[in-house]
């Protein structure tokens, strides 16, 4: 399985904390500011994937996360940061000890406000401009974190003649890369097998790659419900949000004013009031110009980072555990796990014991070394001690 946190960055008042309440369920500080956010927020968000239970007729027991009609939302660790501004990385606005925070995540959100300082909408380009200066902190805190202690480093390794590859898992070991990671990086770009005579400019650029390639920054357009002319900007190239909405929806839900966190009907319990501010929220996201948070989480994990959801059952049959809970784990792995893999995910003894697998689907017997699809329901045959 892949450990994944997404880290939702941007500048002050971007609606950071907005969206990251919406999405955890957690109250955190929210102002009409900047610094609002004065440490960063630690929580479980949610990414939504199909459920295979529809297929099964029957509804699903989640252990953990939950699902809401065949909507099966799947727990994540997100964190939300205070406010990045240009310098944050030398230690400007609330410093950067906090940007390590960001540190062992998967990605990172770069959460855009459309709304420029002297309250005029931003154009594409504009906007594009303020996230490529937040995407240079990042890459700049990372750069000074890569090389503090590079004297002390290039000495060590100099006596030592470790391959490169090697030495740069030491070195970036604070970032929670893995070896794979860094072998890719290395295979597209062209560093000098001499790491001790690295300059300033490789170091960037290594952070440079890691930044765009291990752990990718993606840019989202935030307040959506503020822009008239969404079109113009999908048109440029941004996924548009309202974190406002979101966290309207999330108290709507529960307060029991809506059916669903997707299914946005009203239930009787709503005033007027609350059925119009809702019917214009549902008019917004028909426009097809803004899009649900929990679809932008699924983009980035399946697409984005390459990651596929299954379900390891203990009967293949009724899809369930041994208790009779329907499809009751729902683990996020990686595009190229195998059965082996996900029998180690559910247990270290039942990955060691593994003898072979069947796929709840069709039935077939599979092997170790069978390649997981998104979705699969599989059931683990293993050797108990
Ligand atoms: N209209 C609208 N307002 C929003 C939206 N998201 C956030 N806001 C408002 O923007 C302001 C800033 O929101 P925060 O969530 O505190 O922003 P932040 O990015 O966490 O700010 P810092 O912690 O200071 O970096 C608040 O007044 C929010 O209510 C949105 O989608 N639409
Ligand atoms: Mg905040």
């Amino acid at each position: 399985m892949s450990s994944l946190k997404i880290g939702i960055a941007g500048k002050p008042n971007a609606g950071k904390s907005t969206l990251f309440s919406s999405i955890t369920g957690t109250m955190v500080a929210i102002g009409n500011y900047a610094f609002t956010t004065t440490e960063p927020n630690d929580g479980i968000g949610f990414m939504d994937t199909q459920c295979p239970h529809v297929e099964l007729g029957k509804f699903c027991n989640p252990k953990r996360g939950r699902c809401e009609n065949g909507i099966r939302f799947i727990p994540v660790e997100m964190v939300d940061v205070p406010g990045l501004i240009e310098g944050s990385s030398e230690g400007k606005g609330m410093g950067n000890m906090f940007m390590d925070a960001l540190r062992d995540t998967t990605a990172i959100i770069n959460l855009l406000n459309p709304i420029g300082e002297d309250r005029k909408l931003l154009n594409p380009e504009e906007l594009n401009m303020e996230a490529d200066a937040i995407e240079n902190e990042i890459v700049q805190w990372f750069t000074s974190r890569f090389s503090s202690d590079w004297d002390k480093f290039s000495r060590k390794l100099s006596q030592s003649h470790i391959p490169l590859e090697e030495a740069l898992l030491q070195k970036a070991s604070f970032f929670n890369m893995k070896q794979k990671d860094i072998r890719e990086t290395l295979q597209k770009h062209h560093f000098q097998e001499d790491i001790t005579k690295w300059t300033a400019d490789d170091k960037k650029e290594f952070s440079r790659a890691v930044t765009s390639e291990i752990r990718p920054i993606i840019r989202i357009l935030n307040k959506g419900d503020l822009i008239e002319d969404r079109k113009k900007y999908v048109d440029a190239g941004f996924t548009i949000i309202s974190s406002d909405y979101e966290l309207s929806i999330e108290r709507a839900f529960n307060g029991g004013l809506i059916k669903g966190i997707k299914d946005l009907t009203p239930t009787e319990r709503g005033n007027e009031k609350q059925k119009h501010a809702l019917s214009k929220i549902q008019e917004d996201y028909a426009s097809g110009t803004m899009i649900r948070i929990f679809d932008v989480m699924a983009w980035v994990i399946k697409e984005k980072l390459n990651k596929i959801v299954a379900y390891p059952v203990y009967d293949e049959t009724k899809w369930c555990d041994k208790d009779g809970n329907i499809l009751p784990d729902a683990f996020i792995m990686n595009y190229g796990d195998t059965a082996e893999d996900l029998a180690f995910e559910v247990h270290t003894d039942i990955g060691e014991g593994f003898i072979r697998a069947l796929n709840g689907r069709t039935k077939m017997i599979l092997g170790r070394n069978y390649q997981l699809k998104d979705s699969d329901v599989i059931r683990i045959i293993a050797k108990t001690k």
